[in-house]
């Protein structure tokens, strides 16, 4: 028996209207793939929404249910993982659970053992392990965003500080022990958070402080295949592990390509000692309304704009110029117009106007031999004369701060 999943993540749903034309291009794409193909499952590895949405009124909320729903009819079931709170905040997950009877959608960590044929589940962190299933299974591990709350149960951080490391180790090795209860059944552990050796684009930046684990910490478990989300940019792990990437670019920063996974498990095939060995494909597909959204840092100068000129043609570009002030006025309505041909349309033209009291400063300062000079010769620049205090101060900073 072959089984098709398709691993996807990082779905920032946003009532802002142009990510939501983005990410809803890439759903376009989802859908139609899942109607060419046979596909048994989708795993989405977290952070569906972007920030909390409104119901009604602009929201991601309608075009959720509609893609979640399309994409039921398609396929054999719908996994969802929470990511982080501040982007899948509590409650904004599990309202999509049983939206239709084959979406799943879990705030907590959970093992599924999944019925292949009815595509019903039971959750063997709650229900009794009977061990190998009758009809043909898959279990899914499902690993939110890890919180305190949601590593420790009952125990209060108050009076019960512990590692988060080890208390996720233990919870891990447990999982590792159905695993093992499991032998012919295909594992897929879904994690939403950060593997160590994992590489972050310039665009996206990691809020506050949050657990790093090695990848052999999530091996514990003992799956077959590592769905990963939480680090925009597309990457392998291992070879069985990988993030997929978000569904669209979202921040200034992400030039990189997005991707879906596709993973092929086939089942019956046995090693020399009768075990099964589970051979994978695993294919990256790439979203094709995918654009680079990049940044240009560019100089006007001698009555034109001088930049590096290597852009993708399909990017997303943010120009940010710099311009002197005596200068300003030569970039006039025709030059942009010029500028803005040379970019697709959405193209972002940002000035910075460089005053000219700081380039005078920077063209006599650069002569002074002292600090007291240079003080000297900002107070012609500012008209405002360096008084004898100011100049003692100077002194003070410089006999007391100056020993390295
Ligand atoms: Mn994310």
């Amino acid at each position: 028996m072959e089984l098709k999943i398709i691993h996807t993540a990082d779905w920032h749903l946003d009532y802002d209207p142009v990510r939501l034309a983005k990410a809803e291009n890439s759903l376009k794409q989802l859908v139609e793939y899942c109607k060419k193909e046979t596909v048994n499952g989708i795993i989405i590895a977290g952070d569906i929404w972007d920030r909390l949405q409104p119901f009604g009124g602009r929201s991601a909320v309608s075009l959720c249910f509609d893609y979640l729903s399309q994409l039921s009819s398609l396929v054999g079931f719908i996994f969802i993982d929470a990511g982080n709170s501040s982007h899948d905040p509590d409650g904004s997950v599990v309202k999509l659970n049983n939206y239709r009877p084959n979406i799943w959608a879990f705030e907590y960590n959970v093992a599924l053992l999944v019925d292949l044929k009815g595509y019903s589940y039971i959750d063997l962190c709650q229900q009794p392990d009977l061990g190998q299933a009758d009809s043909p299974s898959l279990l899914i591990y499902g690993f939110p965003y890890p919180t305190k709350a949601r590593l420790m149960g009952q125990g209060s951080i108050d009076e019960n500080n512990v590692n988060l490391v080890e208390q996720f180790e233990k919870l891990l090795g447990y999982y590792g022990m159905i695993s093992d209860r499991h032998p012919d059944t295909p594992k897929i552990t879904v994690y939403h958070g950060n593997v160590a050796g994992s590489k972050l684009s310039k665009g996206q930046t990691i809020a506050g402080q949050e657990i790093i684990i090695p990848p052999n910490l999530l091996e514990l478990t003992g799956a077959n295949y590592y769905a990963l989300g939480h680090i925009h940019m597309p990457q392998q792990i291992k070879w069985n592990m990988s993030y997929s990437g978000s569904l669209y670019n979202k921040d200034f920063g992400e030039t990189e390509q997005k991707y879906f996974n596709s993973v092929k498990i086939t089942c019956g095939v046995l090693d020399g000692e009768g075990r099964e060995t589970f051979p994978m494909e695993i294919e990256r597909i790439a979203f094709v309304s995918s654009r680079p959204m990049l940044t240009i840092e560019a100089e006007f100068r001698g009555g034109k704009f001088i930049y590096e000129n290597h852009i993708p043609a399909n990017a997303e570009v943010k120009f940010r110029y710099s311009v002197a002030e005596n200068e300003r006025e030569l970039v006039t309505a025709d030059i942009l117009k010029e500028l803005r041909k040379s970019f697709n349309e959405d193209v972002k033209i940002e000035a910075n106007v460089i005053p000219i009291q700081r380039e005078a400063r920077s063209i006599n300062m650069a002569k002074c031999k002292t600090l007291q000079d240079e003080i000297v010769e900002y107070g012609k620049v500012i008209k405002n004369e360096a008084t004898r205090g100011i100049l003692e101060k100077a002194q003070f900073l410089l006999e007391n701060y100056n020993a390295e």
